[in-house]
């Protein structure tokens, strides 16, 4: 998308046609994967952040986007963090770096702290310094503009059903707790500095790229792996949680929408229908005519120490406002991941095939 600037001064009158400069954090997941496709379709020039040029996600960060440049930051490091919004001067910032997989959080509190909670501080720094933001000097209308990755896991052990944009917080996991830091510091630098800041606060969203070891991935993987012969079984923690899963690709629609928006404001994104883990696997396992009776084993080791029971979204706010409502439902993405898998395991002995496959056997 182009953006027009007056050059003031001098050259009064005089526009020049700039592209928009989007840098993303956590540009090799899933979800920076398909945002970044979005921006560059949209024009957009895209910036990822990688740790290190030659690091494997780097390398990964290539491949995915070929288009995307790559700039060296760590979200665990505050001057990495200035130097690279100072190199890429953008438009818009979009964080969704973190340490996301919830049970991890338990093994690694403090490293999720400091990269899920903290991390979004240090951007938030980064953003306020090189923008040459004070409490006394608020930006002008040029000011950059911040989206951060809040998540429904803030919502925990539910309040209300369903959960909307007032439900109070009640995290169950470390990743959690780290959310609700991020959400409510991105509320105070608005607050205080009157920048442009917004939290997306997403229920699960899904897809054929989704990490392995998220539920929908590895049951989508459970059932093509079971029916090519690859496996007999798949092992899994609780079947009764119930989630609000939609598909990836339309959130991102979303966290651009908000961005696009005359003021910041904080909205839930999800489809509003709840399903349980034990309908997700009956549904993928029959996608490919089986009963998921005969290969899913129930793992006590896979049960959380606390867990989140049923997250469900009203996200009316987002609808009436932003005009956003998703377009895939659970039925259509359960059948989309299920095929994608079953092409991907039976496709030649091609490196993603191998690495899935290891991390089968990990399960
Ligand atoms: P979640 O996603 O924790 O909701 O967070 P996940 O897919 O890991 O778990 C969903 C539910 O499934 C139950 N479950 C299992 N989960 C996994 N991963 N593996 C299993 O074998 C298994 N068996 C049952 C879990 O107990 C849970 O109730 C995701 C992440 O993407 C977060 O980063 C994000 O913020 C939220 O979604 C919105």
């Amino acid at each position: 998308m182009p953006r027009r600037d007056h050059i003031g001064g001098w050259s009064q009158g005089l526009e020049i046609i700039l592209t928009r400069r989007a840098l993303i954090t956590g540009i090799t997941g899933q979800d920076g994967t398909y945002l970044a496709r979005h921006l560059l379709a949209a024009g957009y020039d895209v910036y990822g952040m990688v740790r290190g040029q030659n690091s494997p996600s780097a390398r990964c960060g290539r491949q995915v986007h070929p288009d995307v440049r790559l700039v060296n930051g760590d979200l665990m490091d505050q001057s990495s963090l200035i130097s690279a919004v100072d190199r890429v001067r953008p438009d818009e910032i979009y964080n969704l770096g973190a340490l996301s997989y919830v049970p991890t959080s338990w093994r690694q509190p403090n490293t999720t702290a400091e990269i899920t909670g903290t991390g979004v501080v240090r951007m938030l720094e980064a953003v306020r310094i090189v923008a040459g933001i004070t409490s006394s000097r608020t930006p002008g209308p040029s000011r950059p503009r911040f989206y951060q990755a809040s998540s429904s896991e803030m919502f925990g052990k539910v309040r209300e059903t369903p959960q909307n944009e007032l439900t109070p917080f009640h995290p169950r996991s470390p990743y959690g707790v780290a959310k609700v830091f991020g959400h409510y510091t991105v509320q105070n630098y608005r607050e205080s500095y009157g920048m442009y800041a917004v939290s997306g606060m997403l229920f699960n969203h899904e897809s054929p790229i989704r990490g392995p070891e998220f539920v929908t991935r590895k049951v989508s993987l459970g059932a093509a792996a079971v029916k090519l012969g690859l496996r007999d079984s798949l092992r899994l923690g609780n079947l009764m949680a119930e989630r609000d899963w939609g598909f990836a690709g339309d959130y991102v629609r979303g966290m651009s929408m908000m961005l696009a928006q005359d003021e910041p404001d904080d909205y839930v994104l999800g489809t509003g229908i709840a399903h349980s883990v034990r309908e997700l696997v009956e549904l993928a396992f029959a996608h490919v005519d089986l009963d998921w009776r005969d290969h899913v084993v129930l793992d006590e080791a896979l049960q959380r120490p606390a867990e989140v029971d049923l997250l469900c979204a009203d996200a009316t706010k987002a609808q009436q406002r932003l005009g956003w409502k998703p377009t895939v439902y659970f039925e259509e993405l359960v059948g989309m991941m299920v095929d994608s898998d079953l092409r991907l395991l039976s496709g030649p002995q091609c490196s993603e095939g191998g690495v899935i496959r290891e991390l089968a056997d990990l399960w």
